[in-house]
């Protein structure tokens, strides 16, 4: 029926069909005030990228007044709550700005773009991972890292254990299943909200987002960051990571 209201019929002024023309960066930061001031000079020569907002999770380190001298939004957690409730605060900065930025504006919302804070100058390379989220050809885009300069490392069952369980879970094989770094419209990254917990964040997003029916993309992108060790810190940092995917794919069994 002509001019019938009724949400099946209604065109959704917000909804699919529509593309995003912009994207807002969210950087999660603990204790990277070392290498984040480089990133952020790097993020500000991605030409899409027309909001940084940085998330600090409690760190004892100069984040936050680096953050804020590059001219990022920022907001902090006292303690320190894990990446996941970083990128979720991200986004729901990105929403509040939206908001307040007025009624007028009918423009789709801003893609997300999650960004490590470690990456230093190679995060002016992230504008090729926007494409096709901005050309309406994926609804999130996951970027693959070249080998990294240093030698280090040592995820590889970490790594082995989020691919397969991807695969399980939602049949597809990933190149690099951990990589941090993803272009997401709001409409996939909202609709798979609440994130998977700590670590397990990014095997939760790509496990849903495919369940979704979302279109998922790699993108190689030239991305260099800091290498993990194998120092205590390191097999720590390892162990959370284990902890976290191993959590996040059990939860997703039975889904
Ligand atoms: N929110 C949050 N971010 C963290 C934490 N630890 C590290 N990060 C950030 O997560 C990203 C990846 O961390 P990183 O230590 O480089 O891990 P790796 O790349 O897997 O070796 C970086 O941007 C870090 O600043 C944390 O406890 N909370
Ligand atoms: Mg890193």
């Amino acid at each position: 029926m002509p001019g019938a209201t009724d949400s099946a019929g209604a065109p959704d002024p917000q909804g699919p069909g529509r593309l995003p023309e912009r994207v807002a960066a969210v950087v999660p930061a603990k204790d990277e005030g070392a290498r984040l001031g480089a990133t952020l000079e790097a993020l500000s020569r991605v030409e899409s990228v027309d909001l940084v907002v940085v998330v600090d999770d409690g760190s004892t380190d100069e984040t936050l007044s680096v953050a804020r001298r590059h001219g990022a939004e920022t907001v902090r957690h006292e303690t320190n709550m894990g990446k996941a409730q970083a990128m979720t605060s991200g986004a729901e900065v990105v929403r509040r700005l939206e908001a307040a930025e007025g009624q007028h504006r009918t423009d789709v919302p801003r893609a997300l773009l999650f960004v490590d804070a470690d990456l230093e100058d190679s995060a002016a390379n992230l504008g090729v991972l926007c494409v096709p989220v901005l050309a309406g050809d994926a609804d999130m885009a996951i970027a693959t890292l070249p080998p990294q300069r240093t030698a280090g490392g040592g995820f590889g069952f970490v790594v082995q254990m989020a691919r397969d369980g991807i695969a399980q879970l939602a049949g597809r094989t990933m190149v690099q299943p951990l990589s941090g770094m993803r272009c997401i419209t709001r409409e996939a990254f909202e609709a798979v909200l609440p994130l998977a917990r700590g670590w397990g964040v990014e095997v939760g997003l790509t496990v849903d987002v495919l369940r979704n029916k979302g279109r998922v993309v790699e993108v190689p992108v030239e991305l260099h960051h800091r290498v993990t060790g194998r120092g205590l810190r390191a097999q720590l940092h390892r162990m959370r990571q284990y902890r976290d995917v191993a959590r996040a794919l059990k939860v997703r069994e039975r889904g």
